[in-house]
């Protein structure tokens, strides 16, 4: 494995619970990255719940931290992950933080997770798809999105495997040479499909993980499988299937400690949404087992 990096992760922060940068810091530290969070917004709980509270980062806010990082040399970075955004203003800010840390470093690994929305329905502004599609896939060297986001990426509506690998290839020649849609429902269960355009001019290699469906929600589990997908891609730059294998067998993991946690509390698994255990599972963060293997086509 090569040299590990430092990472700027602008995500969402929440008091209690694990989302955002709360599900993807701990997990990097771990895996041993330096990690300098920007909260793009403080609430007290995932909007999942009845009711929350807190504050929201504008765009200016952002800039104005970056000023300040730059005013004091403080801006090199290896790695920027983005996960949750909620305005076309913080977007387009993004798009000139990326342009400011790659004129520092322009091997900056920007590893975006474009989220949009699940199951059909957006829950971010409608504005906010064009944007991505046109201005943040571009620039964005790895791509996390889930089978409804590479469908609003890409216009392609995705039913199969194939179609799955198809979707991968328009967005590799939109820009990120590494894409992972996370999960495709096909037959009940999940494949996740890893996309790797190695060379401007060749086929990419392609592979997918089949995950059986967990019969309960977790929230925060996209902001962590990115994450992990950033520590291990970086770690094995030349086999994402391996690294998303150890991601994978990372979060299954955790998700399947969860559950049981939760039922040997004798809480129905299925009534709500389920916090994940995270700090409870940092030895299958540190050293997956690898229990999901890679299968190439
Ligand atoms: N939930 C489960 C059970 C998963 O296995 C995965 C990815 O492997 C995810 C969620 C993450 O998917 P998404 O990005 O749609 O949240
Ligand atoms: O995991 C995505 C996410 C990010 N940020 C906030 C959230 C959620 C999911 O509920 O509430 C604030």
């Amino acid at each position: 494995p090569s040299e590990t990096g430092r990472v700027l992760s602008i995500q969402s922060h929440t008091v209690q619970g694990y989302v955002g940068n709360k599900s993807a810091v701990f997990p990097l530290q771990l895996l041993g990255y330096d990690v300098d969070p920007i909260n793009s917004v403080q609430f007290s709980n995932h909007t999942g719940y009845p009711s929350f509270k807190g504050q929201v980062l504008n765009g200016q806010q952002l800039w104005e931290l970056i000023e300040g990082l730059e005013a004091n040399n403080l801006l090199y970075y290896t790695h920027l992950l983005t996960g949750y955004i909620g305005s076309v203003s913080f977007l387009n800010t993004i798009l000139e933080v990326v342009n400011k840390l790659r004129s520092i470093n322009p091997k900056l690994i920007y590893v975006c997770d474009p989220v949009l929305g699940d199951e059909g329905k957006l829950y971010v502004p409608p504005e906010l798809v064009s944007v991505y599609r046109e201005k943040v896939v571009p620039v964005a060297s790895m791509l996390t999105p889930n089978q409804f986001e590479a469908e609003q990426l890409t216009g392609f509506r995705i039913g199969s495997e194939r179609d799955g690998r198809e979707a991968c290839n328009i967005l590799h020649a939109a820009g990120p040479s590494k894409v992972v849609i996370t999960s495709i429902v096909i037959d009940g269960s999940l494949h996740l499909i890893g996309s790797h355009k190695k060379e401007k001019d060749q086929s990419p290699e392609q592979f997918k993980i089949v995950i059986p469906k967990i019969p309960a929600y977790f929230t925060g589990t996209g902001d962590l499988m990115t994450s992990l997908l950033l520590g291990w891609s970086n770690k094995y730059p030349d086999n994402l299937d391996k690294a998303a294998e150890l991601a994978v067998s990372s979060l299954q993991a955790l998700l399947q400690r969860t559950l049981n946690d939760y039922r040997s509390a004798g809480y129905d698994p299925q009534s709500s949404s389920l916090e994940i255990r995270l700090i409870q599972s940092q030895d299958n963060i540190r050293n997956p087992q690898v229990a999901f293997k890679a299968e190439k086509f």
